[in-house]
């Protein structure tokens, strides 16, 4: 694959941006902040590679591990940091943190349930469908989620009406704190793809380019209408289940096992092979410089915005 240079850099700059703003979260929880926080430091490449391929008109269903997918869909970090703050100025004026929805882009917002977001997954695919409107859903979740009965329906129905979907598994090989291999009847979550006849790949998560190349065949597919794919993406989280969780370093993960895994940062990977096929570091750097500047920007934003006050509580509700 010999991708050209302005989508090498593309990719960069959305990986540094999902990477420093999950730091940035970090940092104001590590403050005595209240997000409700899980990283998603170390998984960047998928939502990143996976994204790249969607049009502002795609629907896109995030999952709770960070907050790639929304930046490479092209929400405002500003206002996603504020609303995972509870600020007027969030997505959804504050009063849905980390499951916050942007409509005008199509991200249909994250839930809290473990697997709950595939059938939905599959509702905006059929309603894209029928109204023949050329949308697309790229739906993201971890491996724990496969071994739901959601997983199994949503993939079922997809498969039997054919829907422009295109199923991303992050498997970062803990459910919480639970090996998946454990409770999961097999290795390879993509092997449940051909129970309900469709493609399924395993994907090397930490490789963005291979992450970019698998989602390039698994939206074709979706787009010309031949129906859903399974990609599964191997990757690893740097850091615990949700802020609080001290015991994933040398606890219930080896501390060779997270040391191993992080040694293979995805952002380093594409930043090595980019200057090896000339572009100068300089080039990078400054992407990065203009990313910090941007999270710092988003923070001041947030920081700034008001907390609603008790009257709005009454207000966006049926009755
Ligand atoms: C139905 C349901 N069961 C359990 C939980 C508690 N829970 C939240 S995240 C999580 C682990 C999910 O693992 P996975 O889907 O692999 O995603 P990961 O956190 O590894 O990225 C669990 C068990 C939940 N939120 N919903």
């Amino acid at each position: 694959m010999n991708l050209p240079d302005d989508i090498i850099l593309s990719l960069y700059e959305k990986m540094v941006a999902t990477r420093l703003f999950d730091l940035k979260v970090k940092e104001l929880v590590e403050k005595g902040h209240r997000i409700l926080y899980h990283s998603g430091i170390g998984q960047e490449a998928i939502p990143t590679g996976v994204c790249a391929h969607l049009r502002r008109e795609d629907y896109l269903i995030p999952y709770h591990r960070g907050w790639g997918y929304m930046i490479a869909k092209g929400m405002d970090m500003g206002r996603i940091l504020a609303e995972l703050m509870g600020r007027v100025n969030g997505y959804c004026r504050g009063k849905s943190g980390t499951h916050m929805a942007c409509f005008e882009l199509g991200v249909l917002g994250k839930t809290g349930i473990v697997g709950a977001g595939l059938p939905i997954a599959v509702g905006a695919a059929l309603s894209a469908k029928m109204r023949e409107s050329g949308q697309i859903v790229a739906c993201f979740f971890g491996e724990g989620a496969s071994n739901t009965g959601a997983f199994h329906e949503a993939l079922n129905m997809a498969a039997v009406w054919r829907l422009p979907v295109v199923f991303v598994c992050e498997n970062n090989l803990y459910d919480m704190y639970t090996p998946y291999l454990e409770v999961t009847s097999v290795a390879n979550i993509a092997d449940r793809a051909s129970a309900y006849g469709m493609p399924g790949e395993v994907v090397d998560g930490q490789d963005v380019l291979a992450v970019y190349e698998a989602a390039r065949r698994a939206v074709a597919r979706a787009r010309r209408g031949d129906g859903p794919s399974l990609l599964e993406c191997k990757t690893y989280r740097w850091y615990g289940h949700f802020a609080g969780d001290e015991h994933h370093y040398g606890g219930y993960r080896s501390v060779e096992e997270v040391e191993a895994w992080r040694a293979r940062c995805p952002i380093r990977g594409l930043r090595e092979y980019a200057i090896s096929k000339g572009i100068p570091a300089e080039e990078l750097d400054l992407i990065e410089e203009r990313v910090r500047a941007k999270v710092e920007e988003a923070e001041r934003f947030a920081l700034g915005s008001p907390e609603p006050g008790p009257r709005v509580a009454l207000e966006d509700v049926y009755a």
